[in-house]
């Protein structure tokens, strides 16, 4: 039995008020730094209204005579998990292109012929809001169902001031339709909308001077990301872009290194980025530059799995600088076109050879610090109290076990969502 680190988390609020609720008859992974998993087992949660007050053995809890009592009937808790990268706002699928790549065209050929990005671009452009809503409730709550509370949706398949922002209209109305919390994530500079054919520093330039001023006074976006990538965006012009963000107040990420190596770390780690994600392709000076801004490093293993792709992100290097590793699904109709978490999970560890427990630590711990949220991540006093419950005899077995959903019930700040613990 282990207890708890008695730090206090970056983002923990003095939780104000008495105990409400007590969870005990639960082990619990807080997933705070020290002992493995941060584990308590045979351990008690305390909650003051939507916070956590206390965790730790259930032998030690504070007497709380008021305060509600919930058996866990021996499950195990975790914080929330949280999606720190997805597209998960979009039209149509891919599923012929799908074909065409397993009869042997590349992501990148297909790219270059006017298909990817571009052809979802105009699906999601011809969709109405309510359908587009419709669509990603349905990979929401396939995401929910594994626990997720918090996820982050990224606009990119508009391309235009119009249809980005109903992208992040629609993201934004996920938050409300649904009890999870949604950060979004402006990605203008995901493709060259072809109207800009051969013109992509006057589509940079619209960008700057237009949609993103647009998006940052309507308030529809919460961070700026970029796709820096040979088919996609230079480093210059990924750098006016993240200028123009950091003009309007918002943090940036960047889509770096994926297909090929773009200094694209780099870039992210001298902009302050919250986070670079993929990473395949980035060099060790990347990786030393990211350690040194606090970059965390998003990588996304269905995209590698999807896409079939060889190159490994350079884990064993990013260990060794101490880069927070956080996973995600990427989820999206070209790439990534996956909606389980969960499942993220366990091909982090067979195919990025993450240990199952810095896996789970990138669905919370460092997916909440990808999002620049250090009021969430772990189970600790003063966070806020989302939490999933786990019908497990220890946390490996989330990344060990696929397509066996174990997730039995979810709080979200302090109140039960679905299910039972
Ligand atoms: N990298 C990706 O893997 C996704 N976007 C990006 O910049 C792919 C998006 C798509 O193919 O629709
Ligand atoms: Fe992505």
């Amino acid at each position: 039995m282990t207890r708890p680190p008695v730090t206090t988390a970056a983002g923990a609020r003095a939780a104000s008020g008495p105990v409400t609720t007590v969870i005990e008859n639960v082990h619990v992974a807080t997933m705070q730094p020290g002992a493995p998993y941060g584990a308590v087992r045979d351990a008690a949660i305390a909650l003051a209204g939507e916070l956590v007050a206390w965790v730790g053995p259930r032998a030690e809890c504070p007497a709380a005579p008021a305060a509600r009592r919930v058996d866990a009937r021996g499950r195990w808790a975790t914080p929330g998990l949280v999606d720190c990268h997805t597209h998960l706002v979009y039209a149509g699928n891919r599923a012929a292109e799908f074909e065409m790549r397993l009869a042997g065209a590349t992501y990148e050929e297909i790219a270059r012929a006017g298909g990817g990005i571009v052809s979802t671009v105009q699906a999601t452009r011809a969709a109405t809001e309510e359908a587009l809503l419709a669509q990603a409730l349905r990979r929401v709550d396939a995401l929910r169902r594994e626990g997720v509370t918090t996820l982050e949706v990224k606009s990119g398949y508009g391309l235009e001031a119009a249809a980005e922002a109903k992208m992040l209209r629609v993201a934004r109305a996920i938050g409300r339709e649904r009890p999870l919390t949604v950060r979004t994530t402006f990605l203008g500079a995901h493709a060259l909308p072809p109207e800009y054919a051969g013109r992509a520093d006057d589509y940079v330039e619209a960008i700057v001077e237009s949609m993103l001023p647009q998006v940052a006074a309507e308030g529809l976006a919460d961070a700026v990301d970029a796709f820096c990538e040979r088919i996609a965006f230079t480093a210059d012009q990924t750098r006016r872009v993240f200028e123009a963000a950091k003009r309007h107040g918002l943090p940036v990420k960047l889509h770096a290194d994926q297909l090929s190596d773009g200094n694209g770390a780099l870039l992210a780690a001298r902009h302050g980025a919250l986070s670079a994600d993929h990473l395949e392709y980035t060099n060790a000076a990347g990786v030393a530059a990211m350690a040194q801004a606090g970059t965390v490093a998003v990588l996304l293993p269905g995209a590698f799995y999807f896409l079939r792709e060889k190159e490994l992100p350079p884990v064993e290097t990013l260990r060794r600088h101490g880069v927070p590793m956080a996973i995600a699904t990427d989820c999206n109709p070209g790439s990534s076109p996956i909606a389980s978490l969960l499942l993220m999970l366990s091909m982090a560890c067979t195919l990025f050879r993450l240990t199952p427990e810095e896996a789970l630590a990138g669905v919370t711990r460092n997916a909440a610090l990808a999002l620049g949220l250090g009021d969430r991540g772990t189970i600790a006093p003063g966070l806020v109290a989302d939490l999933a419950f786990w019908d497990i005899g220890a946390p490996a077995e989330l990344a060990y076990q696929v397509c066996l959903n174990a997730c039995v019930g979810v709080w979200r700040s302090g109140q039960p969502v679905f299910g039972a613990p």
